[in-house]
């Protein structure tokens, strides 16, 4: 399943879910493995850091243009039809496609070449705090496409003389080499838009109107429309496009976030996309397990730490009302990181390919950038205020903001429309909570952050599931409880702050490059509230409780 609701109803989309060949690059034996999938879940390859090829044949049962759309591969693709390369993508966490025109009816080949290996060609996915699996680790789908096809569709909501209106933006593009007139329409519950135009390569309609009695999407009330777009020429439909879209308006006023007028408090997690069986390629029925469970513990919010999520989470936080703050791909890159010759262009892939595929979501409420990277050079800054500038050329309509842990000498402060930080208290440094805490917002305060909101954007201590422990000593579930109730009692009822993220929801693998094995037992991060297999730690009744308000 590639998203959580029928996306085309014309148009012809096969899902290539399912067993593909599989060779690894030094091996000489041809497997059979599952796509989506991780490589690492084979007994062969647990750890195998390398290049596997994936190869499956598909049936075109018409002469046709083809569309191939990968979720997520992990981390470098290339991809080809029939032997010939059609496309090549960097980043597990974002999606790319490739269209093929004039593909005959019959058997076909499509051949991925997948690298997860570390080297400078990859400036993001590098030896972490978390662990770069190797695979297609997100849906296929194959699409049959006419010469004149949907691209894409944005949908900005936003409020007119106290009347929900939206801008709707088709992208419609023709492959043939003749001039074709075409028709659009659009459809949102009782509402139509409809137009005819003349296409030479592509064309951008737009339908800008009011939508006087439609439900606003909020946490509480998540009301969604499918926004319903069909093209025909000469009066028959030959591609159409379905987006599931929400009535919602975030702003910024003073130093709180709004939401549809409505101040809201963020009351959240920091969510890994890792599980125990799955690694990263987590099948719907353990992403709806953690929705679940992170809405028993009553948030409102996750974050999706620290890279694009896969699109059905995404559906899933539209559908139950919960908040996300979503990021690009980078965790805690130091000037020399940044500076490797690829970071600034895979950082601007990784912004574009985000908010492209996901802006329709109105679950997204927030667009972050680089996670505690050297944004206390002036280097730095540089590449921290391009990214700001790259993301509101491509959506005015959310605040930005990027999570700091270069605490006292952060110089980029005055860039985000929210400034978050990351504050370890009583795990990493022992202390008066509330103190630094003051400290923390007096400094941020006084250096480019004033009279913004402040977002506490990582909390948490490390538990080995199991471990109990009545001197609550360090790594026991009593004191990672402890530490966690401490921290959210200073931090939920100061109103300063207008958020929380408590790090992390579940315990996620660490890469064993690197030294993060020397404070990381079992090569894992241990601060989930939850361990790998979802089973809860003491802290999970403690959030619950504090996070009912
Ligand atoms: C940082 C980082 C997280 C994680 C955390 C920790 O704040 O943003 O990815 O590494 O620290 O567990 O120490």
């Amino acid at each position: 399943m590639i998203r959580l609701f029928d996306t085309h109803h014309i148009r012809k989309i096969y899902e290539l879910d399912g067993m593909w060949e599989f060779k690894m690059y030094g091996i000489d034996k041809t497997y059979r493995l599952p796509v989506p999938g991780c490589w690492e879940q084979h007994p062969d390859f647990l750890g195998h850091r390398g290049k596997g090829t994936y190869t499956r044949k598909v049936y075109i049962n018409r002469d046709c243009n083809v569309r191939l759309e990968f979720k997520g591969v992990s981390h470098t693709a290339d991809v080809y039809f029939d032997g010939e390369k059609i496309s090549h993508h960097y980043n597990a966490f974002t999606p790319f496609s490739a269209v093929i025109t004039n593909v005959r009816q019959g058997e076909h080949e499509i051949k991925v070449e997948v690298d997860n290996t570390f080297s400078e060609s990859s400036a993001l996915h590098i030896p972490n705090d978390y662990y770069t699996y190797g695979g297609i680790t997100r849906p296929v789908a194959l699409e049959q496409i006419a010469d004149v096809y949907i691209k894409n569709i944005r949908f900005t909501p936003y409020q007119k003389n106290g009347k929900w209106n939206a801008k709707i933006e088709i992208n419609i593009s023709n492959l043939s080499d003749k001039t074709v007139t075409v028709d659009v329409k659009s459809t949102i519950d009782r509402y139509e838009m409809d137009c005819n135009v003349d296409i030479n390569s592509e064309i951008t309609v737009v339908f800008d109107r009011e939508f006087d009695d439609v439900k606003p999407w909020s946490g509480k009330q998540p009301d969604l429309y499918m926004l319903n777009t069909v093209i025909s020429v000469n009066g028959i439909p030959v591609d159409d496009l379905i987006e599931r879209v929400g009535f919602r308006i975030v702003e910024i006023i003073g130093t709180k976030i709004y939401l549809n007028g409505e101040p809201v408090y963020l009351k959240g997690f920091n969510r890994h996309e890792d599980y125990a069986v799955d690694g990263c390629a987590i099948t719907l029925q353990h992403m709806v397990q953690d929705m679940d469970l992170m809405q028993d513990m009553n948030v409102n919010a996750v974050r999706t730490c620290h890279y694009p999520d896969d699109e059905r989470f995404l559906d899933l936080c539209d559908e139950r009302g919960i908040m996300v703050w979503e990021e690009n791909h980078a965790r805690g890159l130091v000037l020399k990181d940044m500076q490797n010759p690829n970071f600034e262009k895979q950082c601007e892939d990784c912004i574009r390919e985000m908010i492209e595929n996901h802006y329709n979501h109105p679950s997204i409420i927030i667009w972050g950038i680089l996670n505690e990277c050297a944004s206390e050079t002036d280097e730095g800054r540089r590449m921290y205020k391009k990214q700001y500038e790259q993301i509101k050329s491509l959506d005015l309509s959310r605040p930005t903001t990027s999570a700091t842990c270069r605490h006292f000498a952060d110089i980029c402060l005055d860039l985000p429309d929210i400034v978050s930080f990351n504050m370890y208290t009583n795990w990493y440094q022992d202390g008066d909570i509330s103190k630094r805490n003051d400290e923390e917002i007096e400094w941020i305060q006084s250096s480019g952050g004033e009279n913004k909101p402040i977002i506490v954007s990582e909390l948490g201590a490390a538990a080995i599931y199991g471990y109990r422990d009545r001197s609550r000593c360090k790594w026991s579930e009593e004191r990672q409880a402890d530490i966690i109730r401490d921290n959210l009692e200073v931090y939920m009822n100061d109103d300063r702050i207008t958020g929380v993220f408590i790090w992390q929801f579940a315990d996620c693998r660490v890469t064993e490059e690197g030294d993060w094995f020397t404070t990381r037992a079992r090569c894992h991060n241990n601060k989930g509230v939850v361990d790998e297999y979802r089973r809860p730690k003491m802290a999970y009744d403690i959030i619950k409780d504090m996070f009912d308000i």
